[in-house]
């Protein structure tokens, strides 16, 4: 396997958490800059035309896209440890909780919505980050409101096995952390990031553990 990816980006936190649970180690890892706008080469745009990562190229391929359509894949095609609970209702609140992540907030801070605030409109600095901060803060209240209400949470957001809610409300949390954005008004949220920060898979995933990553933000 060749997995596209970056130390800060998100979606590739959540392909790469997910590699980790299933034991599969990707034989080539590339480095894609998005700080550099290596996502706009050519070369990239020939991987992904939505020049966006990750990508993940199993086999021969053709390239894989999207975090969410990549973990449900590696899911089905290596199903221990599954990431989706049996049973209709409970795998459609798994992917609801992931979705809110992974499309509804996150999409609202990629480098290229933010850079387009930037230099089409001309957004300054601190109005960029009331941007940022107020789709977290939704996300994590929409998310914090069912994990703390619904009998399904349990020592994860569903029951006691992970599953895609955890890698992605993760990838939430720790996107929170790179934007400076204060997560204790959620308190389930935290506990259960915490729980699953305890686990290799998910430690090592971590953006500021990857090649070229910063001490700290
Ligand atoms: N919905 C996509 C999002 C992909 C995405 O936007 N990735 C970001 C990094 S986390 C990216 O490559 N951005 C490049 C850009 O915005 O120019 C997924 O979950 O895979």
């Amino acid at each position: 396997m060749k997995l596209y990816s970056f130390w800060r980006s998100l979606a590739t936190f959540r392909v790469r958490i997910a590699l980790n649970l299933k034991g599969i180690a990707p034989g080539e890892v590339i480095d894609i800059d998005l700080i550099k706008g290596k996502q706009r080469t050519d070369a990239y745009r020939a991987v992904n035309p939505q020049m966006v990562i990750p990508a993940l190229v199993d086999g021969e391929g053709p390239p894989l896209f999207q975090s969410l359509a990549i973990l449900e894949y590696l899911d089905e095609t290596h199903p221990r440890p599954p990431l989706l609970p049996t049973g209709p209702r409970a795998r459609a609140r798994v992917r609801a909780l992931a979705q809110i992540v992974a499309c509804d907030s996150h999409p609202l801070l990629v480098p290229r919505v933010r850079e387009y605030l930037e230099h089409e409109l001309r957004i300054d600095e601190p109005t960029r980050i009331k941007w940022i901060h107020h789709w977290i803060g939704e996300a994590l209240r929409a998310i914090e409101t069912n994990l703390a209400n619904s009998k399904e949470t349990g020592r994860f957001c569903h029951g006691d096995a992970v599953t895609i809610a955890d890698i992605c409300v993760v990838s939430q949390a720790v996107g929170a952390g790179l934007f400076k954005f204060d997560t204790a008004p959620f308190p389930t949220v935290r506990r259960i990031v915490d729980t699953c920060m305890q686990n290799d898979a998910f430690a090592r995933a971590h953006p500021l553990r990857q090649p070229g990553a910063p001490q700290s933000v």
